[in-house]
């Protein structure tokens, strides 16, 4: 399966395992739906050029090796005109840093939790790694503390996959203020045309308050899970993206309605 394949597989598998991770996608409300909170976030900039995601530098001089530290912890960001956002993200990037590593590397990562009074973990979704380097909520790590995940990308591992918390009762809450990432795995011999642009985009939804703080929870979004009021695209709201018409394009996950993250090609302008 090429990789075009399987970035469209990915897309769908995302939605499946960020509704019972996460609960961030609400089900059919039934006679419910008029008791659903209004929208309270304010009126966000639109059209800025898309922001391409930052990057996880690789610290390590030795080929095959992948090493670098991933802090999770708050960080202020302009979203809303005239105030500034407390958002959690790591190392100070809503999206977080995009991983990229090959199939064979040996990824070292140590992940420091700079999170206010929460324990965390990294979880490296979907991704073949041992259980006990896979950051599962029986294996957190303390505020204030720092863990090395450790482990090797398997032949046949390439993917698009993502990287969030998965600590126990509040997976949910440090996801939704901001801690999720791109985490790519590139086969050695990559079958894409070497012309092709490699854009990934990060699809979330985000909810704040009227004075442009991250709302908390409602006990409808305990209930029934949480759905923010507006659409991000690489963090912003409606980034724009330009391209010519004559572009060549493919887009891995074209069928799929919205998922959590997009695999996008497109050539480079000319
Ligand atoms: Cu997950």
């Amino acid at each position: 399966m090429d990789r075009r394949s399987f970035l469209g597989l990915t897309s769908g598998a995302l939605l499946a395992g960020c509704g019972g991770d996460s609960g961030m996608h609400g089900g059919s409300m039934g006679a419910g739906m008029a008791t659903l909170p209004l929208n309270t976030t304010p009126p966000l900039p639109e059209g800025a050029p898309l922001r391409p995601l930052a990057r996880l530098a690789n610290a390590s001089a030795l080929p095959g090796v992948f090493e670098a530290a991933l802090a999770a912890a708050p960080v202020e960001l302009p979203l809303v005109p005239g105030t500034r956002t407390t958002f959690w993200g790591y190392n100070g990037s809503v999206p977080g840093p995009l991983i990229e590593a090959h199939e064979g590397d040996r990824v070292r990562i140590d992940f420091t939790n700079a999170l206010p009074g929460q324990d965390s973990t990294v979880h490296w979704h979907g991704m073949p790694v041992p259980a006990a380097q896979d950051g599962n909520p029986m294996d957190p790590v303390a505020p204030g503390a720092t863990r090395r995940y450790e482990f090797t990308l398997p032949p046949g591992s390439a993917a698009s996959y993502w990287y969030h918390p998965h600590p126990h009762q509040v997976t949910h809450e440090q996801v939704f203020r901001g801690l999720a990432g791109v985490f790519l795995v590139k086969p050695r011999i990559d079958p894409l045309p070497a012309d092709l642009l490699d854009l990934a985009l990060v699809i979330s939804d985000l909810r704040l308050d009227a004075g442009g703080r991250i709302a908390p929870n409602t006990g409808m979004d305990y209930v029934f899970g949480r759905e923010g009021d507006v659409l991000l695209v690489n963090g912003d709201r409606r980034p724009l993206l330009t391209r010519r018409q004559d572009d060549r394009t493919g887009c891995g996950c074209s069928t799929q309605p919205t998922p959590a993250i997009c695999g996008w090609h497109l050539a480079p302008q000319r």
